[in-house]
């Protein structure tokens, strides 16, 4: 008898909630504003982002699918590693496509070397850095990580990556900074999902200072091994894995310590289901669905998931005075 197996990246329509099907008429119309306000700006020059970054791509070449060398093939509650062909090929990069099948090809071939990082705000040294150099500078350590998507779909990935806090300690923090706030590249002419005006390109993102000074936040250069590819955030990305996916930030040029706390991408869009928080919490349903339960990625079965993705422990006295409902 011939048992055809489901493909590893299949997963039926009905267990997928994408975060973007979710806008009102309302946020269209400033949708609408918002897209002719950046015409506007581009005409008066473009962003600072776009003369920062290299822009372009290179014609699409096969890449290579073969994953490096990993130190551990389970993370440390056991759960297996996702392949690798899963996590280079079910993406979420809305700059690329809302569709997450589509985004590798899209990327395929986007240019993301030489890359510039700019830090400053509220720092004593700010800088420009070339991922190059920061590569050399800190030591690079595998993370075996849990990502667990709002949507509630997870994976198990091995980064390559350094902590936050190195990159802080080198720049200095001023008093008053209190959160960060990242950047994504703004390159439309290449990333063909920033020429929709329902989001608020760049992508934003931020933390709280003390969040981004824990030992599990890290920006991550690689994973399995190799150097990441442009559909995982290449050439260099956030990861904080106790919270949902969406609050790793991908391909990011820019870095400021700020005063207050920045209004993130989601936020922006959607602020009764999106808060800057975003700890991943079973007890805390998203407006429209469960977060109870999670499906990983390459099994068929749901598992529970688990209160700040499983890393309270680490993470848990950051919050301790906080109601996790109203700060969501
Ligand atoms: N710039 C940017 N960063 C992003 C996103 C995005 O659309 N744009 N998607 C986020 C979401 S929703 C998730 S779940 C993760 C997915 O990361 P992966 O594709 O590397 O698994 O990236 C996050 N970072
Ligand atoms: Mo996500």
């Amino acid at each position: 008898m011939l048992i055809k197996k489901k493909k590893s990246w299949h997963i039926p329509a009905s267990e997928i909630t994408p975060e973007h099907l979710f806008l009102s008429r309302r946020q269209f119309m400033q949708g609408a504003a918002a897209l002719s306000l950046s015409a506007l700006l581009a005409a008066c020059g473009g962003s600072k982002a776009a003369e920062t970054a290299p822009v372009g791509r290179a014609p699409a070449t096969n890449a290579d699918m073969t994953p490096g060398v990993v130190a551990e093939t389970m993370d440390e509650l056991g759960d297996k590693l996702t392949s690798y062909n899963d996590i280079i090929t079910y993406n979420n990069y809305y700059e690329f496509s809302t569709d997450k099948q589509a985004v590798s090809r899209l990327a395929a071939g986007y240019l993301t070397s030489p890359w510039q990082v700019e830090v400053g705000g509220l720092v004593n040294k700010p800088g420009v850095y070339d991922v190059d150099d920061l590569k050399s500078l800190f030591d690079q350590e595998e993370r075996i990580y849990r990502l667990r998507c709002v949507e509630a779909w997870s994976m198990v990935i091995p980064w390559i990556g350094f902590p936050m806090s190195q990159l802080l300690e080198l720049v200095e923090p001023k008093a008053e900074a209190k959160y960060l706030r990242f950047e994504t590249v703004y390159d439309p002419d290449n990333m063909p999902g920033q020429k929709s005006r329902w989001y608020t390109w760049p992508y934003v993102e931020g933390l709280r200072l003390d969040e981004a000074m824990n030992d599990l936040a890290i920006f991550a250069t690689g994973l399995y091994g190799k150097d990441l590819l442009p559909q995982n955030g290449s050439p260099i990305r956030v990861v904080v894995p106790w919270k949902y996916g969406f609050k790793s930030i991908k391909s990011i040029v820019k870095i400021e310590l700020v005063a207050q706390q920045p209004t993130s991408l989601w936020m922006a869009a959607a602020p009764n289901e999106y808060g800057f928080y975003a700890n991943v919490n079973p007890e805390v349903n998203h407006p429209r669905w469960s977060q109870a339960t999670e499906r990983r990625i390459g099994e068929l079965s749901r598992r529970p998931t688990l209160k700040f993705n499983g890393y309270e422990e680490q993470v848990a006295h950051l919050y301790a005075d906080m109601d996790l409902r109203r700060n969501y």
